[in-house]
This record gives structure tokens, C-alpha cells and sequence, in this order.
């Protein structure tokens, strides 16, 4: 594709915060620390993790650079960015989540193959297209969706299952080289339906918290897939196709599924599987590490709680005594406006911040557990939903808290 490059070596990644933690450093792969995720409701992009499977590309040329729009559809396209830029721009708050968040923990319990995660290989963007006259005062309001406009340009309309030629997904494909693609681009479909429908809010996105994109999170234009795993979000976009199946790459097919325990690398079917796509309600304690010391009993229990599919969060339960007891957090999305889960005026696709105080004893087993506004509520245990590829460990998150001298 003119105007971008996918270049096959590390010679030309960015630079990148120092404090984060890096867990890969080629393909890299980093998260904040759990202090700097909470710092703020929407993560500053150097906070932001950085979830890789090649290089980073270089855009040289950003008037060069364009998408295609193909495959099952009367007239294919090719736009570029002024043609997006002209596009009515929306604001969408959304978490993005990485399957792998929480696989160290996972892989624990028994081993699992993956990059090791801790609890922060997720963030809170502000994406947004750019912004033109008049439609400031709708920056707030969940509506339209990019994609279903882009959509409309090669004459698929809104809320459409499957079009004339017969297409019913919409797959991506990015510009990098993957290992797990034999040297091929990433890639990932999502269902056509979800595309075209402008309250699924899936966006092209070229700004995250009001600035260009940059090189790590998609310059110059990426993905965002509310509500769903990262995996489907791709990067660095070079075509958009109309197809009659879902997307058979690597990381749709072989990659990304939920197996149960009972599967292992020997008996492995992927077939039997579907791609993964919202993820199940999650939370986890982010002002305490796993296993700490702390000068007080008096301590704040505070960290992210978040489900898929756009399903708000009804309730965070912390409790002091590894779950025989438990109390209700409070949540908010920004201070001082309490959070209404289900309401037009929280932030539908983002997660919400819970806070608690408590006086524990001399140690102390501190758990979270969060439920989604359809009820469903995280697991209590690892082995239960123990999988080979380490994803979506949504279990109980437990910290071990100890009173006393650090250096005792
Ligand atoms: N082109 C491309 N898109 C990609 C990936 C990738 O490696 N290449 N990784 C995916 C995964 S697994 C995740 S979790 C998110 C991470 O996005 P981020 O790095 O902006 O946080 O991007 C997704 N999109
Ligand atoms: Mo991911």
C-alpha cells in the first residue's frame, strides 16, 4: 500500500514511556504499572498497553496513505484520509481489554502458552474522529458509528445481516508482519450486522484522547470494536473486505477461543470453537499488589471494574476475608458524578473505577468480584475456567495484604 510500510525488523519502533512494564520486547508488549492505570478514568496514552505481534509499521506518506473497500459489495473504494476526515466525526469512550489481561495469574494455577500479562493489559481511550462544526454538543452522546458510515460509501446501509452478494462479515486487515501469519498482516472479521449498526459505535479511528494515534496504538488509522476483545480491533488498517464467512486467519481461527480445562495441546480441535468476541465481566484491585506490606490497618481498596458487550456495572463486592464476608465499593466513571449503570449519561462501552475503605487485621486476604448488569458475575476460582491459551482469566481478584515494616 503507498504512503505506509510494514517493515519486517525492530529498527524503526517508537520510543515509549520507561515506566512500563515490558513483558515481550519483540513483537513488544507492555503494561502500566497497576498505580499508573488508575491515575486517571481515561489512561494517558503513554499508559495506554501496548499489545504488538510485529513491528510497528511507518507511515511515510499520510497523503499517500488509503484503505481499500472490497469483496462483496457492488462497487469496491479507495479512501483516504481526507475522504474519512469528511466523515461525521463521533466520540466513543471505550476500554479496550487484551484476552491475555491477568494470564500471569492464570498460568499459575497450571501453565498456559502467551505472553504474560498482569492486571493491566487494558485501558480506558478517548477515540475520536476529528472534530468539525456543529457537532461538538453530541461528543457525549452514544449514536453513530464509523463504520457503518464508511460502510454506506460502498452502498451497504445501516443494519444490514447480509448483502446482496451474499457478505456478512466485515474483515480487517492491517499492514504488519506477524510471525503467526507466516510473515502476513494481522486480521479479524466482525459480523456485518455489528458493522452497519451505528449504536454499535465500531469505529475507524484516528485520535485517542483528543491526539493523532500514534505508531503504537494504529497510525494512522485503526479499528476500535467496543465491548469486545482487543484482538478484533486491528491496527494500522490497509483494507476493509465484505465476506461470506468469518475471517480465517490465524488469530480469529488458531488463536484467541476459549477452550474448557479438560483441552490441552495434544487434543486440541480448534474447529470446535468460535472466534471470542465481547468479553465476560472483569475487575481487579489496582492500588494494592498481589502479595504487599502496608504501614495501616486502614487501608484503600481501589481498582477497574468493566463487561463486555456494552453491559454496564451494577455491582463491585470487596471483602477483607478472602470472600466469606463481603461489602459493596462504590463506582464511578469521573469523581463526583455518581455512576448509574444502564444510564444515557455513564459511559456505556468504558469501565467504571470502584473504591472501598477497610481496617483489616494484622494480614489479610482482600478480594474483588464485580456484576454486570445482566447478572453475570466473575468467577470465584482459576481452575474453573483454566484454558491453554490463558485467556480472559476474569476470576476473583485476590491480593494478600500484611501489616508492618516493609523490610521485615
Ligand atoms: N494490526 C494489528 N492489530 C492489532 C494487533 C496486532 O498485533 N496487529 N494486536 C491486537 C490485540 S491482541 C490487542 S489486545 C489490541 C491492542 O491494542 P493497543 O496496542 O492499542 O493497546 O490490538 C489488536 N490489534
Ligand atoms: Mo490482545
Amino acid at each position: 500500500m503507498p504512503g505506509i510500510k510494514g517493515p519486517s525488523d525492530y529498527s524503526r519502533e517508537p520510543r515509549r514511556h520507561p515506566s512500563l512494564k515490558i513483558n515481550a520486547k519483540e513483537p513488544f508488549n507492555a503494561e502500566p504499572t497497576r498505580s499508573d492505570l488508575i491515575s486517571s478514568y481515561v489512561t494517558p496514552v503513554d499508559f495506554f498497553y501496548k499489545r504488538n505481534h510485529g513491528p510497528i509499521p511507518v507511515v511515510d506518506d499520510i497523503e499517500r496513505y488509503s484503505i481499500s473497500l472490497r469483496g462483496l459489495v457492488e462497487n469496491s473504494k479507495e479512501l483516504f484520509m481526507k475522504d474519512i476526515w469528511k466523515l461525521p466525526k463521533y466520540t466513543v469512550t471505550a476500554t479496550l481489554q487484551c484476552a491475555g489481561n491477568r494470564r500471569t495469574a492464570m498460568s499459575k494455577s497450571r501453565t498456559v502458552r502467551g505472553v504474560g500479562w498482569d492486571i493491566s493489559a487494558i485501558g480506558n481511550e478517548n477515540l475520536r474522529n476529528r472534530l468539525d462544526r456543529m457537532e461538538k454538543s453530541q461528543i457525549a452522546v452514544w449514536g453513530g458509528a464509523k463504520l457503518a458510515d464508511v460502510l454506506k460509501l460502498v452502498g451497504i446501509p445501516y443494519l444490514t445481516s447480509i448483502t446482496q452478494s451474499g457478505g456478512k462479515h466485515v474483515e480487517f486487515v492491517s499492514i504488519d508482519k506477524c510471525k503467526e501469519e507466516k510473515g502476513g498482516p494481522y486480521k479479524a472479521s466482525i459480523p456485518l450486522n455489528q458493522a452497519t449498526n451505528p449504536e454499535a459505535d465500531v469505529l475507524l479511528a484516528y485520535e485517542m484522547n483528543g491526539e493523532p494515534l500514534n505508531r503504537d496504538h494504529g497510525y494512522p488509522l485503526r479499528v476500535v470494536v467496543p465491548g469486545v476483545i482487543g484482538a478484533r480491533s486491528v491496527k494500522w488498517l490497509d483494507s476493509i473486505n465484505i465476506i461470506a464467512e468469518e475471517c480465517q486467519g490465524f488469530f480469529m481461527q488458531k488463536d484467541y477461543k476459549m477452550f474448557p480445562p479438560t483441552v490441552n495441546w495434544d487434543n486440541i480441535n480448534w474447529s470446535t470453537r468460535r472466534p471470542q468476541m465481547d468479553f465476560p465481566v472483569q475487575s481487579a484491585i489496582c492500588s494494592l499488589e498481589d502479595v504487599c506490606v502496608v504501614k495501616h490497618g486502614k487501608i484503600t481498596i481501589k481498582g477497574y471494574a468493566v463487561s463486555g458487550g456494552g453491559r454496564g456495572i451494577e455491582r463491585v463486592d470487596v471483602s477483607i476475608d478472602g470472600g466469606k464476608s463481603w461489602v459493596e465499593a462504590t463506582r464511578y466513571q469521573r469523581i463526583g458524578i455518581p455512576y448509574i449503570a444502564d444510564d444515557s449519561g455513564s459511559d456505556k462501552w468504558a469501565w467504571v473505577f470502584f473504591e472501598a475503605e477497610a481496617n483489616i487485621p494484622q494480614s489479610a486476604e482482600i478480594v474483588a468480584k464485580a456484576v454486570d448488569i445482566a447478572a453475570n458475575v466473575q468467577p470465584e476460582s482459576i481452575d474453573s475456567i483454566w484454558n491453554l491459551r490463558g485467556i480472559l482469566n476474569t476470576s476473583w481478584h485476590r491480593v494478600q495484604v500484611r501489616v508492618g515494616q516493609a523490610n521485615l
